[in-house]
């Protein structure tokens, strides 16, 4: 299919020697982009039509979460439907949901489908698909509470849908390693497999308390390329950081490198500081033959834009790897 969309774009800074660097004009979404808001961050865009789509993550002024369709031609500017997303039943009977959070959007062969965490008795997995972002269809919970940061793989794995995901508590869970699942339907999900947990605090204490997948993987000549959150505990609680994974192409649990270093911390104003300060928390990437686009919640209010080449990112996570 001939692409149509133009990836939004920001040369690294004069002087910048980081891997990765902030879009200049961060936050792309404000926290009150939306008239109800209170927040808007950890949201997730995906290429469509001429332009782009997401689900985001909108916390209304009562503190309820839960995730609105938008759109946007540049990537950047966008615009955020006012109304919650409303799901009909998908593959199953219509399932409640107290809330909905941080939501991932991943397209395979025929469709978009949605994965957020969703509040069944606790936090779970929650999935849905769409067509065209206006109809949603709400399938079966992936797996029991509790469980955050379900991601899809956008292709079939030796036949198989494939998923990220994170078991946790029904809190702010402190601690976390990413395991794989596959199901032959949507519907019915197994062969959990470990793929990784936090390091050991001497060797990379940004990521030694828990670990979570980001964004959706995507194809390189070296394997899947996921971006992921790692939180270390402080003396004024948690810190998350963002990194770069690299999955065997075949067996996604296997992984081939892991950044030591992260590649995104929090070190401007609006990461430092909000509902949640000192949060970056990736939800998507956009690539485009050497270019890649990271979305990041930022401190739990707003959503900022991270750039990278992606020759650089492989090469920093293979040198500076730990598995
Ligand atoms: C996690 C989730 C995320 C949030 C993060 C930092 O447990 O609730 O939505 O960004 O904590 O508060």
């Amino acid at each position: 299919m001939e692409k149509k969309w133009t990836m939004p774009w920001e040369e690294r800074p004069e002087g910048c020697q980081d891997v990765m660097w902030r879009y200049s004009q961060n936050p792309v979404i404000g926290r009150y982009h939306i008239p109800t808001s209170n927040s808007i961050f950890n949201s997730a865009v995906v290429p469509f039509g001429e332009g782009f789509a997401g689900v985001f993550r909108c916390d209304n002024r009562a503190v309820q979460m839960n995730i609105f369709a938008g759109f946007s031609r540049d990537g950047i500017h966008w615009e955020i439907e006012h109304e919650p997303i409303r799901f009909q039943p998908g593959n199953t009977e219509m399932i409640e949901s107290e809330y909905k959070y941080d939501p991932r959007v991943c397209w395979i062969e025929d469709r978009y489908w949605i994965t957020w965490c969703n509040g069944y008795y606790g936090p779970t997995i929650g999935i849905a698909y769409t067509f065209d972002f206006k109809e949603f269809f709400q399938c079966e919970n992936a797996f029991l509470p509790f469980n955050r940061n379900g991601v899809l793989f956008p292709e079939k794995i030796n036949g198989k849908f494939a998923m990220l995901s994170r078991p946790s508590d029904s809190g702010h869970t402190p601690f976390g390693d990413i395991y794989i699942s596959y199901s032959p339907d949507m519907k019915y999900w197994g062969e959990h497999r470990h793929v990784m947990g936090p390091t050991p605090f001497p060797v990379s204490a940004w990521q030694c308390t828990k670990i979570g997948a980001g964004s959706v993987p995507f194809l390189t000549e070296e394997g899947w390329l996921m971006f992921y959150h790692g939180v270390i505990t402080t003396c004024n609680g948690f810190r998350y950081s963002m990194g770069a994974a690299i999955l065997d192409k075949d067996d996604p649990s296997k992984v081939l490198y892991r950044t030591q270093p992260y590649l995104l911390a929090p070190a401007a104003l609006y990461e430092l500081t909000g509902d949640v300060p000192n949060v970056v928390f990736p939800c998507a990437a956009l690539h485009d033959g050497d270019r890649v686009a990271v979305y990041y919640g930022a401190a739990d209010t707003v959503v900022g834009m991270a750039f990278g080449y992606l020759s650089e990112i492989i090469e920093f996570t293979k040198k500076n790897s730990v598995i």
